[in-house]
């Protein structure tokens, strides 16, 4: 959402008990261009090459990829932090990485920056201490786009409420 608000492109939101396309394990899942995709960041990628927010190089390309797949591993390691806190250093000391080569760029998010996006939404205010540097800087402007502001707008959760 956050993604196609930023690129001006309208779309619909429906509930999961409203779904009755092609095979799809779990929610989300989106309606790209008439093909329903699920699984997240192959849904970011379909929906980053329909708004054209997906790197034009094909060695871009398949690092946002990489970036897409790392945010999804990232946000599941997330879940064992308080156990394992050597992990969320080295996913941060990673996103800092990525930062600091301008593989994540603030200024021109493409689908992968909004892959990663998701994961700082959902961790960003409890581990700000560890939120430095150039992945600081990221985040700040991610937080600063048309993006970000028309999806805390329309006030819808992230993921869905667990029942
Ligand atoms: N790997 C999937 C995970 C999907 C997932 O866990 N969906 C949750 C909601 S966030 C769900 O409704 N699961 C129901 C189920 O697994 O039956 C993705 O990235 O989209």
């Amino acid at each position: 959402m956050m993604m196609m608000d930023d690129a001006g492109q309208e779309y619909e939101c429906h509930t999961p008990d409203e779904y009755k396309g092609s095979p799809a394990f779990a929610p989300p899942m989106a309606e790209v261009d008439g093909v329903t995709i699920a699984q997240t960041p192959a849904i970011m990628m379909a929906v980053g090459e329909f708004c054209k927010k997906t790197p034009e190089d094909a060695k871009k390309k398949a690092k946002a990829c990489q970036v897409a797949l790392d945010a999804a591993d990232f946000l599941s390691d997330a879940l064992n932090f308080a156990e394992k806190p050597e992990r969320a250093e080295k996913w941060f000391a990673h996103v800092e990485g990525l930062c600091s080569s301008g593989c994540l760029d603030g200024d021109k998010p493409l689908f992968h920056d909004w892959s990663m996006m998701m994961v700082f939404n959902a961790i960003g205010d409890a581990m700000a201490d560890q939120i430095k540097g150039k992945t600081k800087e990221w985040y700040e402007k991610m937080k600063e786009t048309k993006g970000f502001k028309a999806w805390k707008e329309r006030g819808v959760p992230q993921v869905p409420p667990s029942e």
